[in-house]
């Protein structure tokens, strides 16, 4: 991709926002040409943010993908919502994404107002393009026109209309030097992915509450083995939870960690020996300190347990 028609070198940051389940992250993906974000059919898939990095002669960017808008309800959401906030707060481009098979998914008024104050350069993704139907069409442009910012139809699973979005995006770009090194696309250290493919698995792989308790932590590391022994902890809220993930003598966990081992695999370039141990950790999406601990940032003012809408809500 080769957008930059000027002499300038163009370098920054560019924030994918919108609702959960859009596609930031499979765009994230597409974008970067690496899977570095987990994806998953279920909402509110992404907790922290993900950077992917993509460099041509001319421009480089730092895509950030991050958690979807959402209301947030815990503390777990308090901490989502932040790390989207914080991702437009940095962004010197802002990538307003919504799915265009449901122009529902816009961000809600309260947000759109924020977006605008930030002031930064913005684009709207319309995404599923693949999967817009004609009778969606008059609803779609009515809310696109709402927006008021520069719209583009893409779809990130059939990697239509990326290279226009560059295209679209870099001479919003400030002129700089690369920030970043110009070989390697991720910024993140191996074990957050491997934290992150065991939990797209579960995400994939259980039902219901389940993968939305789990959180997964390496306890162990060993990259001087062969193969790669990776030991990690998948933590739940309730003991019938750890049932769930196990399985019926153990088939659950077993598909789970053949299935996370392989993508681990196929981004380190090496054979790994993954260990998954299933722990529970009390109601840990809904104690700000458990939640610090574990590395979350939360705003200062995050309710605890007893506090606020603590019913459970999924998507
Ligand atoms: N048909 C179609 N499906 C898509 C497209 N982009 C994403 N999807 C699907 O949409 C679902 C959600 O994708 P994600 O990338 O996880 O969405 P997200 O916006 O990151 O979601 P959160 O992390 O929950 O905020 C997945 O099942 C994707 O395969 C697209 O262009 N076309
Ligand atoms: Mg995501």
């Amino acid at each position: 991709m080769e957008a930059n028609t000027d002499d300038a070198y163009r370098s920054g940051y560019v924030a994918l926002a919108g609702r959960p389940n859009v596609g930031k992250s499979t765009l994230l993906n597409a974008l970067i040409g690496e899977h570095l974000s987990i994806v998953s059919a279920k909402a509110q898939t992404t907790r922290e943010r993900v950077s992917g990095i993509l460099t041509a002669r001319s421009y480089q960017i730092l895509f950030i993908d991050a958690p979807g808008l959402i209301e947030p309800r815990y503390a777990l959401q308090e901490a989502m919502r932040l790390a989207a906030n914080n991702a437009i707060a940095e962004a010197d481009v802002i990538v307003v994404m919504i799915d265009g098979t449901r122009p529902e998914t816009m961000p809600d008024d309260e947000t759109l107002d924020s977006l605008r104050a930030r002031s930064a350069p913005t684009l709207v993704a319309i995404n599923k393009s693949d999967l817009i139907e004609s009778r969606t069409q008059a609803r779609l442009s009515e809310a696109v026109d709402r927006l008021g910012w520069p719209a583009l139809l893409i779809s990130a699973t059939a990697g239509e209309g990326l290279d226009a979005l560059v295209e679209r995006i870099v001479p919003l770009l400030p002129e700089s030097p690369p920030l970043f090194p110009e070989e390697g696309t991720a910024t993140q250290p191996l074990r957050f992915f491997a934290e992150e493919f065991v939990r797209e698995s579960c995400m994939d792989l259980l039902r219901d509450e389940v993968p939305y308790s789990v959180m997964c932590r390496v306890d162990e590391f060993r990259e001087e083995r062969d193969p790669v022994f990776i030991g990690i902890i998948i933590y739940v809220e309730r003991e019938s939870q750890k049932g769930i993930v196990i399985g019926r003598g153990g088939s659950a966990i077993k598909k789970i960690g053949q299935t996370s081992r392989r993508k681990i695999e196929e981004l380190i370039g090496r054979r790994v020996y993954l260990e998954l141990r299933v722990k529970v950790l009390a109601g840990w999406r809904r104690r700000p300190a458990r939640l610090r601990q574990l590395g979350f940032q939360l705003p200062a003012n995050a309710r605890g347990a007893n506090k606020g809408n603590n019913r459970p809500r999924v998507g």
